[in-house]
């Protein structure tokens, strides 16, 4: 054909044509790829020479544009990765693939409560090597009403009988006779769990998603007497801030041992004690815990941000120290959370949680919002001696929820098609999910960096005023190597769940199949490193070294949270939607009611 071709004269002048065409096409790449190197090279070239060659790139691209960018040629191995992170083919059996995945999160979840039954029964944790239980929390069980409700989701009728029976038989009489407990962990994990398991059994008009255990109305007797016993940190604080502990058998309750409270255990009690009034009819419970928004909604602060302390003692915050981590985090998860909550009931005006939200969002992007350096990760930092200090580049696991939170707060439960579709997005909107998407993708990469693909307890990011050499963590092929510092003191894993409960959000709202596979390579992880084969999952010391050591505990929050999150992550969207059910910041899913 070429020879036929260039035989005649048309053919003669379009061979020329083409000749000159590619002639001048890499001349205009070479300039290019020389400035760019150049400039990487020497840090800053000088300007004179920028200019000229950036002067002949322009005149040539003027005459000719580029041609389009093809896709890559994959491999069938890499096709089939491909389209799953891409997700455009929807092809029968891709769901099914899904189905087989959730099975193996029931899988681990069964592997988990074993572990725990055999070794730890009735004690707040387990220590899977040492095959021992641990009252960390202050001996409630909380590994059995922590799991409960996604046993419950699971259609695990085992473990809810089990787990039912348990609570049914001692969790009352260890109500009574306990000593300290703290205040927001017994909420959000005890509390919030029984609140749900009451509405999962068939409680309130409920899902009754467990064939198994005992009567709903068990689950609300003891949620009240627990309740009853907290509500001590209300109502001897002599301010709207409750105290941070309680002491159980006698109702009585203290701060902590520096008279200070965490600004985001105080404001994370709503979800729970709202629920539980409207369930029970009594409102004293709503009303403790809906007088500490109140109260903070008077309080100065920075452009919506709030330092981590506050004193029972004179209601005022303490510290300057900002940040959306620990102490910090779930106070800006409830302000949106609770709204959502509420918005519907005619038990009074809530915009100011809105208002509040909204407000703190802004400043959250104008004072906290970084990108790293050299591959523009975007994160959240931290401003540890307040507004007007320095911002640090450090970065919690625990602000992985944020993301979730954002979106959330964008479509309020719905999916991102149908709010828009209704025309429900403003501009901040759609600013904030994008804010979303990109905070995701820094969340995963902090466990794709690593050489076990599981994340560190912190992470630093590399900018233009920090850098420090030697602490990556591990996985050289990952792009990010250079962006993302891992301290020493940083290297642990608790088997936290933010990141996958921000992907189970962002799936929900986005339908994008990229936040499930993230989910799988999370997962698989997991399983690789946590694993224990005698039962249980391992928290790990240093997620850098393979293979990762050991550190003995099976918090309560990776049945009740991270295992959850994959579960609905990989499964049907229509199980717990959105719209309907608000999660507690331990997961525990509750119903949103309308007047
Ligand atoms: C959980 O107890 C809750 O999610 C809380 O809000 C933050 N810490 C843990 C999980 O990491």
């Amino acid at each position: 054909m070429r020879r036929e071709c260039l035989s005649c004269s048309t053919g003669k002048f379009l061979g020329l044509l083409m000749i000159f065409g590619l002639a001048c096409l890499m001349l205009t790449h070479t300039n290019k790829a020389h400035s760019v190197s150049d400039g990487l090279a020497k840090g800053i070239g000088t300007n004179e020479e920028h200019k000229e060659v950036t002067d002949v790139g322009i005149r040539f691209k003027k005459l000719f544009r580029r041609a389009p960018r093809l896709p890559p040629r994959l491999s069938p191995d890499e096709k089939i990765i491909h389209r799953n992170f891409t997700g455009k083919l929807n092809e029968p059996n891709v769901e099914e693939q899904w189905k087989a995945r959730q099975q193996n999160v029931k899988d681990a979840f069964t592997h988990a409560w074993s572990g725990y039954k055999k070794f730890a029964m009735g004690y707040d944790e387990l220590m899977p090597v040492s095959r021992l239980g641990v009252d960390g929390l202050g001996g409630l069980g909380a590994t059995v009403v922590d799991a409960l409700d996604t046993a419950m989701i699971m259609g695990l009728d085992e473990v809810v009988s089990e787990a039912g029976s348990w609570i049914e038989s001692h969790l009352l009489d260890r109500i009574r006779q306990k000593g300290q407990v703290n205040l927001f962990e017994t909420t959000i994990r005890v509390l919030g769990g029984l609140l749900s398991a009451y509405h999962l059994s068939g409680g309130d008009q409920g899902m009754t998603l467990a064939q198994k255990g005992p009567k709903p109305t068990i689950y609300l007797d003891i949620a009240k007497n627990l309740a009853d016993r907290l509500l001590s940190a209300f109502t001897s604080s002599p301010t709207a801030i409750p105290f941070s502990d309680v002491v159980l058998r006698d109702s009585s309750a203290h701060s902590a041992p520096d008279g200070l409270s965490s600004t985001s255990e105080v404001s994370t009690l709503q979800l729970e004690f709202n629920y539980l009034s409207a369930i029970s009819g009594d409102p004293k419970y709503s009303t403790e815990g809906m007088k500490v928004l109140a109260h903070l909604k008077t309080l100065p602060k920075t452009e919506g941000l709030v330092p981590i302390y506050i004193s029972p003692h004179s209601g005022e915050f303490s510290g300057e120290n900002i940040r959306l981590g620990s102490r910090g985090d779930s106070y800006y998860e409830y302000l949106i959370k609770v709204w959502l909550q509420l918005r519907d009931t005619q038990d009074g005006n809530f915009t100011y949680l809105h208002d509040m939200y909204e407000e703190a969002m802004r400043g959250v992007k104008h004072m906290l919002v970084q990108k790293s350096i050299p591959s523009e990760l975007v994160f959240v930092g931290e401003l540890p001696v307040g507004p007007k200090g320095y911002l640090s580049p450090k970065m919690d696991h625990l602000v992985c929820f944020l993301p979730g939170t954002l979106a959330l707060g964008v479509t309020k439960g719905l999916t991102k098609e149908k709010a828009m579709k209704d025309n429900l997005l403003t501009f901040e909107d759609l600013e904030n999910l994008k804010l979303a998407e990109d905070l995701t993708k820094t969340c995963f990469e902090m466990y794709s960096v690593t050489s076990t693909g599981l994340a560190p307890e912190i992470a630093y990011f590399h900018t233009k005023d920090y850098f420090e050499s030697g602490l990556d963590g591990g996985n050289k092929s990952s792009e990010y190597v250079n962006d993302i510092i891992i301290k020493h003191a940083d290297r642990h894993n608790l088997l936290r769940p933010e990141t996958v409960e921000s992907l189970f959000v962002l799936y929900r709202i986005t339908q994008d199949p990229k936040y499930r596979e993230w989910g799988w390579h999370i997962f698989e992880s997991f399983e690789k490193y946590t694993k224990v084969e005698s039962g249980g999952y391992s928290s790990l010391d240093d997620v850098t070294t393979v293979p990762p050591p050991k550190r003995d505990k099976m918090e309560t929050f990776f049945l009740g949270e991270t295992l959850k999150y994959l579960y609905l992550l990989f499964g049907d969207s229509s199980v717990i939607p959105l719209d309907k059910f608000v999660f507690n910041t331990e997961a525990h899913p509750l119903p949103i009611k309308s007047s």
